[in-house]
């Protein structure tokens, strides 16, 4: 979860300044005036460097947050916030009176300020955290996208029937696209969009179809609400994977004497992205078939055994190495020769192609 550093420090300060305040309180109720005083005395710190941070960063952050939520909880949100930040500006001259009379040792008027200043203080801070909460915490928790919304995305992406147009993988290649005038969107390449590739201008052409007299994209209305933001989801997962985000290094394949047909491909494949990728199929103009391949043991031998796929992990790196994952390069067209590169496609889950260019050399190890 990632959440900006200053809000966040600004709402721990705001929980501090409440539970300051209810010590103070506390003590105040058993007498005990010494422990009072520097119980206040923390809220009061902990509320000034609130005021400073908070002024600081909507002095500095250019763009201002806006709540993503709707209905009821939106107006919980700015009735919360339309309180907050006034009275916690209201409340700062009156706690100053507080502190000159607690000091002067007129206590009469001391009170006669906590009566309800204390109440106020303490709603400044609790709603504090509360918009923190709201417009920082929630959204994150509520709406993030993990791995598998992306894959029910992508199912119902199949069932509505958009992949005849776009593409089982989302190229804009499906069975009807030759027959149509414009060519339905390739998802992968962010010029091919015509309304544009952020989440509510997909959304708004899902539902109402691209309005324009020439436009072919129907309308898909129908879909219920949460399964167009599915479907969305998965789309924007197809423009992240064109943003280099698998990183593929050191790729060569094994010498082998000109009758061997068959040889290996060993490479490094890296995941800089936040979410898990599979490695689908490989092929290669210069042999037949690729396949994936594994070691495995199985009675004190080491067998080789073909995989479906390959995970690549988040953040994760895999090495096709010796005495693990590798790729079978079966049927040779041609011999190879040593320093030559040969080509891969790889592809990704969703359809993400790649293009790998592995050089020919002398097993090392
Ligand atoms: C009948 C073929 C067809 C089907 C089915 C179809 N689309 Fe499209 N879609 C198109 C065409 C063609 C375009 C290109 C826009 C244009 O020029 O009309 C497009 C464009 C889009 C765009 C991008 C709009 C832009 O900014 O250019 C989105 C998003 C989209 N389609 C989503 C979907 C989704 C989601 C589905 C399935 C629920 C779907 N489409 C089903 C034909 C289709
Ligand atoms: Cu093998």
């Amino acid at each position: 979860m990632h959440l900006p550093i200053l809000p966040t420090i600004n709402a721990t300060l705001n929980a501090l300044a409440g539970v300051f305040l209810v010590l103070g309180r506390i003590a105040i109720k058993n007498k005990n005036s010494g422990r009072h005083k520097k119980m206040m005395l923390c809220a009061f710190i902990c509320s000034a460097l609130f005021l400073c941070a908070y002024l600081y960063y909507h002095l500095t952050s250019r763009g201002i947050s806006h709540y993503q939520g709707h209905g009821l909880s939106r107006v919980i949100y700015f009735f919360v916030l339309g309180t907050h930040s006034p009275l916690a500006v209201l409340i700062v001259p009156f706690i100053i009176m507080a502190i000159i009379y607690a000091l002067k040792g007129d206590f009469k008027k001391h009170t006669r300020i906590t009566r309800w200043l204390y109440p106020a203080w303490g709603y400044v801070s609790l709603t504090g955290v509360i918009v923190y909460l709201m417009l920082y915490v929630f959204p994150v928790v509520c709406f993030a996208q993990s791995g598998d919304n992306i894959e029910l995305g992508y199912q119902l992406y199949l069932k509505y029937g958009c992949a005849v147009c776009h593409g089982k993988e989302g190229y804009g290649n499906g069975p009807a696209a030759k027959n149509l005038y414009y060519l339905p969107t390739n998802f992968h390449d962010l010029i091919s969009y015509r309304a544009g590739t952020s989440r509510g201008q997909m959304k708004d052409v899902i539902r109402h179809g691209l309005r324009e007299e020439d436009s072919i994209m129907p309308s898909f209305g129908h879909i219920p609400d949460q399964e167009q933001d599915r479907i969305v989801g998965f789309l924007l997962s197809l423009q992240e994977h064109n943003h280099e985000d698998v990183v593929v290094s050191h790729a060569w394949v094994m010498a082998m004497p000109p009758s061997s047909q068959t040889t290996a491909a060993f490479m490094e494949i890296e995941n800089t992205t936040g979410q898990d990728t599979k490695l689908v199929a490989v092929s290669s103009p210069a042999a037949r078939s690729v396949e994936m391949h594994t070691m495995s043991q199985s009675a004190g031998m080491m067998k080789m055994q073909r995989v479906k796929e390959i995970r690549i992990p988040a953040h994760g790196k895999v090495l096709l190495a010796h005495g693990g994952y590798h790729l079978m390069v079966i049927d040779l067209l041609k011999p190879l020769k040593k320093e030559q590169t040969v080509p891969f496609v790889l592809q990704f889950q969703y359809g993400t192609k790649m293009n790998v260019n592995a050089i020919v050399r002398d097993d090392e190890s």
